[in-house]
Order: structure tokens, then C-alpha cells, then sequence
């Protein structure tokens, strides 16, 4: 049973184009690219992008630790540099094909992007700062601050001090080689590769080391999954998979239907996961009734997209659906429909494009 649909009236209408022009997706053709140009990866932010000073701000560490710090920006660029290409996804990306509608940025398909992370490693704070039992998770704030559903806070997510410790987690001052845009978290962030983006605080300011479970408002309310108010609901944690196509042809203004000749046509895209490995894509140009596999190509980083591609040979003019679905090396495939939920998370649901064979 599903709890009655949010309102689809004027007012959301209203809010979904606010949030739609404030956060914006991945362009699908800009999927050409294996690492997203800056200003085509997709921005979520809750509140407002802060502006901050940077010779005033400090990253604090504090808590269950030995040392409390304050590490400068120099401090932090001081420190062992690492760079990782990590496709980061919003947990809502697919939240506005979900039915009924949910309250939320109205994501489609689009809200991902590649980047080159540059930055230090997280573990090596931690362990400069002296992490003391019991400590149990890392609570990581933003700058930011703003409402939600009465609740006035600074934008904050914690990470079991186990997963804060994984190698790859990083404290980011750069993105594809250039000091962090403003809206990405200027002057730090973290990066959690392999998790939904939410888990990736912008604009940190504070780390501290707790010893019970946080239950601040974007980890116990929000990044569940529920169907009732109420319920408990599943935490949202890594990427499960997802197989993007460029839309192929070209689309008309404002149906977005798709136009391409009678001839060969190479479909691509790129497929990524957070639990492992992509193993297959397959194409389906017959609306998801016959598949067939997508090359690959090799995969040298669990973190990043993959690139696929497949030549498609249509055999007569007319009307075709497009679509493609990923699967990864721990079992997980793209379901044909999505599954709803209260606040329309995680829906990994096929993307399917049509295209019209043929002139307009
Ligand atoms: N401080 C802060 N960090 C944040 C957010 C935010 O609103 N404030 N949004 C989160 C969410 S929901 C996502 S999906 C990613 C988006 O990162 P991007 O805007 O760099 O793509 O940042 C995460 N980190
Ligand atoms: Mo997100």
C-alpha cells in the first residue's frame, strides 16, 4: 500500500523548477567525456553555497581523539597528495520517474559525474589526530546551514569510524586538477568513493569522532529507505548500478524525442556501481524485449564509470525505444522499473530514450 501522492498542483510545480535551476544534471552527451568537465558535473546542494573566507577557515578534528586540530588550508595542501577519479551519483537521481511523486529535487537519470579528486587521505588525519576507543563513527559537518521539515541545521553525515577509514576516502581541495569550485565545497570536501553523493560533505568545517551512533537529521531521517512515515527505513550507502546512453541523433527543442537516419548507429555510455566491478551492459532497441551485450571497456578503477558502447543497425524507418542496463560483479542488476519509496531514492530503474528512424 502506497501512502497518498504529494501534491502535483502550481505550488510543487513552482518549487521543482526552483530546486531544478538551483541543482542542475549531467548533460546525458557530456557521458562522452571520461572525466566531466567542472561545469557539466552534477551540483546538489541542499541550502546555500557558502562563501567562505579561507584565510579565517580552519578544518577542526575533534572528539574521541588525543589531539585536537586545526588544520589551515596550507596544513591540509601540506599533506600526502593522492588523486582518484571518482563517479559520485545523488541517492535521489531517479526520484522524479518514480510514481506517485515524491517531495525532492526532481532528478531523471542525469545526476552523476566523474572527477578527478585531488586531496589527502582521510585515515591520515585520523591518525595524526589519534582516534581513542570506544570511538564508533566520524560525524563530518558542513558550513551550510538551513531547514528541513522544521529542523534547523548544518548539512552533516557520519561514517562508521570502519568505512572512515578505508583507504580511498579522501579530503578534497581540488577537482580535475583545479583549486574545488565554490559549489563543490570550496575550500574542502569529503569524498567517499563508491557511496551516493550525500555521504561526500561539502564545505567541511568539523570532524568529530563520536562514540554512539549520530543521529542528526540527514542520517536518521533523511537517506532512507522507508514506505510509511515513521518506520526506521535502510540507510542509503553505496551506488547500486546504473548504464547511461548519449542519447543518440538529434532532439527536438522541446519533446527532447530523438531524430537519427537510416543507418549504422554507435550507441554509447558509461555504466558505474558502488558494490564492485561492471561486468555486463546490455541493449535493448525493441522497448527492453531482446538484449544484447555492449562491449566494455577495462575497468582500472572500482571508482570510476566504465565506458560501453554498441553498434546498432536499424533495419527499417519507424518509431524505436532505446535502452540499456548494467550489472556488477556482486550480482546487482538494473531493475526494468523502479521501486518506490517515501522520499524517491536509489531508483536505478533502465533508462530508456526514443528515437525516431527517419526524418521528422
Ligand atoms: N555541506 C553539504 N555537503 C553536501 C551536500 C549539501 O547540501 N551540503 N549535498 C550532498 C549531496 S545530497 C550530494 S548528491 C553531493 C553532491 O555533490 P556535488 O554537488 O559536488 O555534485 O554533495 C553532498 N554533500
Ligand atoms: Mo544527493
Amino acid at each position: 500500500m502506497r501512502p497518498p501522492a504529494s501534491s502535483t498542483g502550481p505550488e510543487q510545480v513552482l518549487q521543482d523548477l526552483e530546486l531544478a535551476a538551483r541543482n542542475h544534471a549531467l548533460p546525458l552527451e557530456a557521458l562522452r567525456y571520461p572525466v566531466t568537465p567542472v561545469g557539466l558535473h552534477y551540483v546538489l546542494t541542499h541550502y546555500d553555497i557558502p562563501r567562505v573566507d579561507v584565510g579565517g577557515w580552519r578544518l577542526r578534528v575533534g572528539g574521541c581523539v588525543r589531539h585536537e586540530l586545526a588544520l589551515s588550508l596550507d596544513e591540509v595542501r601540506s599533506l600526502p597528495f593522492v588523486q582518484a577519479r571518482v563517479t559520485m551519483e545523488c541517492a535521489g537521481n531517479g526520484r522524479a520517474l518514480l510514481e506517485p511523486r515524491t517531495s525532492g529535487q526532481p532528478w531523471l537519470q542525469e545526476a552523476v559525474g566523474t572527477a578527478e579528486w585531488g586531496g589527502t587521505p582521510l585515515a591520515g588525519v585520523l591518525e595524526r589526530a589519534g582516534v581513542l576507543r570506544p570511538a564508533r563513527e566520524v560525524v563530518f559537518t558542513g558550513l551550510d546551514r538551513g531547514v528541513e521539515e522544521g529542523v534547523e541545521q548544518s548539512f552533516e553525515r557520519s561514517l562508521s569510524l570502519e568505512d572512515a577509514l578505508d583507504e580511498e576516502v579522501l579530503l578534497a581541495y581540488e577537482m580535475n586538477g583545479q583549486p574545488l569550485p565554490p559549489q563543490h565545497g570550496f575550500p574542502l570536501r569529503l569524498v567517499v568513493p563508491g557511496w551516493y553523493g550525500m555521504a561526500s560533505v561539502k564545505w567541511l568545517e568539523q570532524i568529530t569522532v563520536v562514540d554512539r551512533p549520530f543521529d542528526g537529521y540527514q542520517q536518521r531521517m533523511a537517506y532512507r529507505l522507508r514506505q510509511l512515515e515513521g518506520e526506521e527505513g535502510e540507510p542509503l550507502d553505496r551506488m547500486p548500478p546504473r548504464a547511461l546512453m548519449v542519447p543518440p541523433g538529434i532532439p527536438e527543442l522541446l519533446t527532447r524525442q530523438r531524430f537519427l537516419p537510416l543507418a549504422p548507429c554507435l550507441i554509447e555510455g558509461r555504466a558505474w556501481s558502488g558494490h564492485g566491478l561492471i561486468t555486463q551492459v546490455s541493449v535493448s532497441t525493441d522497448g527492453g524485449g531482446s538484449w544484447d551485450d555492449a562491449d566494455l571497456e577495462d575497468q582500472t578503477s572500482p571508482w570510476s564509470w566504465i565506458a560501453w558502447s554498441y553498434l546498432w543497425e536499424p533495419e527499417a524507418e519507424g518509431e524505436y525505444e532505446l535502452a540499456c542496463r548494467a550489472g556488477d560483479a556482486n550480482g546487482n542488476e538494473q531493475p526494468l522499473e523502479g521501486a518506490w519509496n517515501l522520499g524517491g531514492y536509489a531508483n536505478n530503474a533502465v533508462q530508456r530514450v526514443a528515437v525516431t528512424v527517419g526524418s521528422p
